[in-house]
């Protein structure tokens, strides 16, 4: 009995089957949580990055986007495997002096207890664990099934297989089942009705936009997305609800349905990145089916004395600004035409009319009234994101096609509005009036530029500027996102 189990050792070593047992759990969490925050990698990714040096965590945004939060996420799986195997290993050990089963089961147990620890979730518990006790038990159960019918295969090679095969069982499952799980809309939530304006207002936007090739439309294909975890809350409709909180006259929760009870209305409206950079592709429009926020204030009652308040998500995120700019803002539960997807904040989000995205909070739980101003999420890390976008005309289109060349692009002030977009093709020495896509309805809407010229059979440099609504030309000086959001003129040189 004793001498299968010590060759079984050598044949995959402990460290091996301690390590299949970690991946297993992680896949075995993925199958019952899928991509939520259940998925015990979820919470661990989301306490690395909070931790995170608030420098690394604007390189990861600014610079890296996405791949950003693939590192983090990748480094949060090492970590989780990491764990779920040093207690793994623990069970090995035990199970060599103990009945095997004790110590699979033991390990099983201490795993899924981290996981309900981490996930406050049973069900990640039970994902987590199962699969170690079964990788565990799989190397002596092999082993000793193998013993007993005295075959002449090694138990040793019979065994690892076992674990292996167990292992790679749940990969295979979890990876399958998670992802299928995968739930991009809000939960339960009914869909944003389909209300005639939003559809006259849709085909308005598709009709108003230029007719230039590889120009994004006035409302965005694909809407870009900045958070602060890889991985987004999935919040049920059902369950969501919303309070103003802090110094008020009495606190007041609303539920989804006191949200879609309340008279709504869809609306254009841009959100833009205060960490993209001058060119960069953070800015985005939407039609969005919205309420007031100032009647929900209204009825908590909020006094004089308050300056700002701190809004709160379900994912951890905090944004803090003055009071004045949430009496203007709006929140959303649809998006054009659709139930608020998850990525974007389901089922319910702030919009602040003409300020950077970040104090847009998604998946909202709270709006806290303050005396005092403290700091938000970002500002705790240096940004300076809460007040009014900068003016800017981006560059995304450059055709060079038989003696001309188009560029186009779209422009965006915030609710100062765009009233001319001017381009050069001599580096800035002369300028002429681009055309511009008809105003959209909207206090913060952006808008389409687009230019033709003759190619001057010279290298030259393209450069584009714009006014905003009260004939304010944005400032030249070129300037960092960090900490207040990129400005500058854009430039592209064309050969
Ligand atoms: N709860 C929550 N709200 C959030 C964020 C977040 O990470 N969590 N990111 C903010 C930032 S930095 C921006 S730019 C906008 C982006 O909104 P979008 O992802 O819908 O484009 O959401 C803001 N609201
Ligand atoms: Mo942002």
């Amino acid at each position: 009995m004793d001498s299968y189990r010590t060759r079984a050792r050598t044949a995959l070593p402990a460290v091996g089957v301690a390590l299949a047992a970690g991946v297993a759990a992680v896949a075995g969490s993925y199958a019952v949580a899928g991509s939520t925050t259940g998925y015990v990698v979820a919470p661990v990714e989301s306490g690395l990055s909070r931790a995170m040096p608030g420098a690394v965590v604007t390189f990861a945004i600014t610079v890296l986007g996405s791949l950003g939060q693939q590192l983090s996420l990748l480094t949060a799986t090492l970590l989780v495997v990491g764990v779920v195997a040093s207690v793994a290993l623990a069970g090995v050990v035990v199970a060599r002096r103990a009945p095997p089963l004790v110590g699979a089961v033991g390990a099983g147990v201490v795993v899924g207890a981290l996981a309900l620890l981490v996930t406050g979730e049973p069900l990640a518990a039970l994902g987590a664990g199962t699969p170690v006790v079964v990788v565990l038990d799989a190397v002596d159960l092999f082993g000793r099934r193998v013993a007993d019918a005295g075959t002449r295969v090694d138990p040793g090679r019979r065994s690892a297989l076992g674990t292996l095969a167990a292992a790679f069982a749940f990969g295979v499952l979890g990876i399958d089942v998670g992802s299928r799980l995968g739930d991009e809309s809000g939960g339960a939530a009914a869909p944003a009705p389909q209300r005639a304006d939003t559809q006259r207002l849709l085909a308005q936007a598709s009709e108003q936009s230029l007719d230039v090739e590889g120009l994004e439309p006035l409302v965005s294909d694909s809407f870009y997305q900045v958070d602060i975890n890889a991985v987004d809350p999935s919040v049920d409709a059902d369950s969501w609800s919303m309070a103003v909180t802090g110094n008020v006259d009495r606190e007041v929760t609303y539920s989804y349905d006191d949200l879609r009870a309340m008279e709504s209305r869809p609306e254009f409206v841009t959100l833009r990145c205060v960490g993209e950079s001058l060119n960069g592709k953070k800015m985005d429009t939407a039609l969005w089916e919205t309420v007031p926020v100032a009647p929900l204030l209204d009825e908590a009652g909020v006094g004089d004395a308050n300056c700002c308040v701190m809004a709160r998500a379900a994912d951890g995120f905090y944004e803090e600004f003055p009071l004045s700019v949430l009496r203007t803002a709006r929140i959303a539960y649809g998006m054009n035409g659709e139930a608020l997807p998850r990525a974007h904040g389901a089922p319910a989000r702030l919009l602040v009319p003409g300020h950077w995205g970040e104090i847009n909070v998604k998946w909202l739980t709270e709006l806290e009234i303050l005396t005092e101003e403290v700091d938000g999420y970002w500002e705790e890390r240096g940004w300076h994101g809460t007040g009014p976008v900068n003016t800017v005309a981006k560059l995304h289109v450059l055709d060079q096609r038989e003696g001309s060349v188009v560029v186009a692009g779209h422009a965006y002030a915030g609710t100062r509005g765009i009233s001319r977009v001017e381009v050069s093709t001599d580096g800035g020495e002369t300028w002429t009036d681009a055309e511009l896509s008809e105003e959209l309805p909207g206090e913060d809407v952006w808008r389409q530029w687009a230019y033709e010229y003759d190619h001057p059979d010279t290298e030259h440099e393209v450069v584009v500027r714009a006014y905003d609504g009260d004939g304010t030309r944005q400032p030249q000086e070129e300037r960092e996102a960090f900490p207040s959001g990129p400005s500058g003129w854009v430039s592209r040189t064309v050969s």
